[in-house]
């Protein structure tokens, strides 16, 4: 339970983030919360299952990279409880290796749209975003790239730290300046923490805005998300809930506290719409936006029944 408490923790405090990395990190976690349990009565392992499932998934509402990873697990099966451990072994193992695979894979397809001499524009920190412009560097394309500081938890510091070991050339910029820069940019590469059913892209706050500048400068938008990026309930009408953190990340509190008049907003993420998207890369190929609801239908596994009895 410690253990579970303190990956739960991590999440919700972002010292494990990012999308892809927040589901693997939660199907582990049930992996080995599972093998750890020493029941042998199965209805209690179910419960106590279902209560881990359910913590891992309220650390942080917006990346639906985390229930779908949390689902592809909860689906186990065994009339024992050795049983039902070995299964979510199996599943979880699954999920993470589907996962680094597709990142990858995501990686060769996406890189088939950057050209030598490129210059990419890209915002917070992406694993799936950062492979695209990986593969394309290690196949010889000489890019440059622009990233954003991504204010206020500055992922933009990692993803400078990342390209530099790859030996990319980047320049850093801050969100205010993305306008600026945009003339020179050929191509807008960024991650997702959810697609929706119309193709509407949710990721970091900012993300919109990159894109409504590449629009008006008619650059392509890319988005870099593995399918288990795409919310199945967004089909029923359910809004992705955008997270809101803390105005601590914006303002120091003492700061903050010398103004009666004065409040922070601080949401986690914004809702880039289908017009601002070009093209989609996941793992099982480059789609156009309006092409999410066949990924949900065809690569997430489970149909419209079971997400209208509730599951
Ligand atoms: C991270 C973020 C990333 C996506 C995709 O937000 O918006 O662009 O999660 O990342 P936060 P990846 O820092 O708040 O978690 O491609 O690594 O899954």
């Amino acid at each position: 339970m410690k253990q579970l408490r303190e990956t739960a923790q991590k999440i919700k405090s972002m010292e494990i983030r990012g999308a892809g990395r927040i589901a693997r990190t939660a199907a582990a976690e049930l992996r080995d919360y599972a093998e750890r349990l020493k029941t042998k009565d199965l209805d209690e392992f179910n419960e106590k299952m279902s209560s881990a499932a359910e913590l891992l998934i309220s650390t942080r509402p917006t990346a639906v990279s985390l229930p779908n990873a949390v689902r592809a697990v909860m689906r186990y099966s065994g009339e024992t409880v050795d049983e039902a451990r070995t299964n979510v072994v199996k599943l979880a193992d699954e999920f993470i290796a589907n996962s680094e695979n597709a990142v990858k894979r995501i990686g060769e397809i996406g890189a088939r749209r950057v050209r030598d001499g490129d210059t990419i524009m890209t915002h917070c920190n992406s694993s799936a975003a950062i492979s695209i412009m990986a593969t394309a560097h290690a196949q010889g394309k000489n890019i440059n790239v622009i990233a954003t500081e991504s204010r206020p938890r500055l992922q933009g510091h990692l993803t400078i730290g990342h390209l530099d070991r790859l030996g990319i050339k980047t320049a850093l910029i801050v969100d205010s300046a993305v306008r600026f820069f945009m003339k020179e940019v050929d191509l807008v590469v960024v991650g997702a923490d959810a697609v929706t059913v119309n193709g509407s892209v949710i990721n970091k706050i900012g993300t919109a805005q990159v894109a409504l500048a590449a629009r008006e400068a008619r650059k392509n938008v890319i988005i870099a998300a593995e399918t288990y990026k795409f919310s199945p309930k967004t089909i029923l009408g359910e809004l992705v809930e955008i997270e809101e953190r803390d105005s601590a990340e914006v303002i120091g509190r003492e700061m903050l506290d010398k103004f009666s008049n004065v409040s922070v907003k601080n949401p986690a993420f914004d809702v880039t719409p289908r017009e601002y998207v070009d093209l989609i890369c996941t793992e099982v190929g480059a789609i156009p936006p309006e092409m999410a609801y066949i990924i949900i239908k065809d690569f997430l596994g489970w149909g419209i029944e079971e997400m209208n009895s509730g599951h």
